[in-house]
């Protein structure tokens, strides 16, 4: 991704600068550049509806019955909307403070959106922004069919959300055969996104030469703007936040949490999959941080698919980033709304490398935003990633620690060694 990166940004520089205003340029952008940029958001369009409902239906469905949640699961519940909502706070008043995105002269942005407006219709159904209370009412969609097609990602997420809850609540074969399918539909929906990655590359060099051959080196300022405002809202949850939860809620020590949870930070790090480091994130949870195995494995599980501190505050930083970038102002309404939808598109992204660039596509499709923009974050994506991916395993250990207080356990302190640390000993 990076290599395509530097490709596109590299040529488009060069074209910036010896050919700006060559009329072949403009040939080279509209009938190679773009059109596969385009494909690319395409597939990533295509990936959202299967992705996004199968993953919350699942994400419901394991909390389980909202009658028979229990203290561990109304717990987890209130931690994920909870701490995530914070997580995302953070990112927006960061975005909104250094303005990353701003600087791009008026009469360009104008030019991206009026060429992604006219594209638009191709790419996705929906791109006109619409206003805060239109899109509060279409939370609850006249039709889920239609939400889909709309590009009414709060809409779709409702109703997967009450198809949950109903699926977890109705006992039967049938509703078993549902959830069933829905592991396949999700499953297959991460197989098509590490397809999609796979191409990446070639659709960032295309997506970055368009922009560059724009813009100019600004663009790249702009960028490095926007990766420090993403690392600085990562930093400030992962090692300010969580700590101070984990401190005073879960009753750890912070230097014993952190010994804990290393070695999951740095496979979460270098695999960019929260899935994949599953394994090392329940190891670390109960052999490290003394969390008993029945909380750490439905907290941990859940989290590893649900409680996706990072990628929720990214999708937020990312949708201002670009709106700013774009010249798309958001009034405070719909920014909370985009607070709404990161919380939920937490939940609804796949933990697997890239596995929230779907609902990042379809949330700026919302708000007007050229989805073009994902080609401008894509090439800096996999450090990002990485980064992102360590918070949400961070954020699934600090949940279980403090979830596990309070519950039949002693408190998790130094002074108790922890469950496995204890029979090892003997
Ligand atoms: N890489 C995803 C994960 O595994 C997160 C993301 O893409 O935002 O958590």
């Amino acid at each position: 991704m990076l290599i395509g990166f530097l490709i596109g940004a590299l040529a488009g520089l060069a074209c910036y600068a010896l050919a700006h205003d060559a009329p072949w340029l403009e040939v080279v952008i509209g009938y190679v550049t773009q059109p596969v940029g385009d494909l690319f958001l395409r597939l990533l369009f295509m990936l959202v509806v299967p992705l996004v409902f199968s993953a919350l239906v699942l994400g419901v469905v394991e909390i389980g019955d909202p009658r028979s949640l229990g203290r561990v699961g109304l717990k987890t519940l209130v931690w994920i909307l909870g701490v995530t909502a914070v997580a995302v706070t953070i990112g927006l008043i960061l975005v909104n403070v250094f303005r990353p995105g701003q600087g791009v002269p008026h009469e360009v942005g104008e030019q991206l959106l009026a060429e992604a407006g006219h594209r638009a219709s191709e790419i996705a159904s929906k791109r006109e922004a619409i206003s805060a209370r239109e899109m509060l009412l279409g939370i609850v969609p006249l039709n889920p069919v239609r939400a889909a097609a709309d590009g009414n990602l709060l809409g779709l997420m409702f109703f997967a959300l009450m198809f949950g809850i109903a699926a977890a609540v109705v006992r039967s074969e049938g509703t078993r055969t549902f959830v069933g399918t829905m592991q396949g539909v999700y499953d297959i929906s991460l197989r098509l996104i590490e397809w999609v990655i796979r191409v990446a590359p070639y659709a960032v060099a295309a997506l970055l030469f368009t922009l560059t051959a724009r813009l100019g080196w600004d663009v790249l300022l702009q960028l490095a703007r926007y990766v420090g405002v993403v690392l600085l809202a990562l930093v400030l949850q992962c090692f300010v936040v969580l700590p101070l939860l984990v401190r005073y809620l879960g009753g750890m020590r912070i230097g014993r949490f952190f010994r804990g949870a290393e070695t999951a930070m740095v496979t979460a790090f270098s695999t960019s999959s929260s899935s994949a480091t599953l394994p090392t994130t329940l190891q670390a949870a109960e052999r490290r941080l003394g969390v008993p195995r029945r909380i750490s494995r439905f907290v941990c599980t859940l989290g590893a698919t649900a409680n996706m501190n990072g990628t929720a505050l990214y999708e937020g930083v990312t949708v201002l980033f670009l709106a700013q970038f774009f010249g798309v102002d958001l009034s405070f309404a719909q920014q909370l709304l985009v607070l709404l939808i990161c919380v939920l598109g937490g939940v609804g992204a796949a933990g697997v490398p890239g596995g929230s660039l779907p609902v990042i596509a379809m949330i700026l499709g919302m708000f007007g935003i050229p989805p073009e923009g994902i080609g401008l974050v894509l090439g800096i994506d996999r450090l990002l990633d990485m980064s992102r991916t360590a918070l949400n395993v961070t954020g699934d250990l600090a949940a279980a620690v403090v979830i596990a207080r309070g519950e039949d356990v002693e408190p998790l302190d130094d002074s108790i060694p922890s469950a496995l640390e204890s029979v090892e000993g003997d």
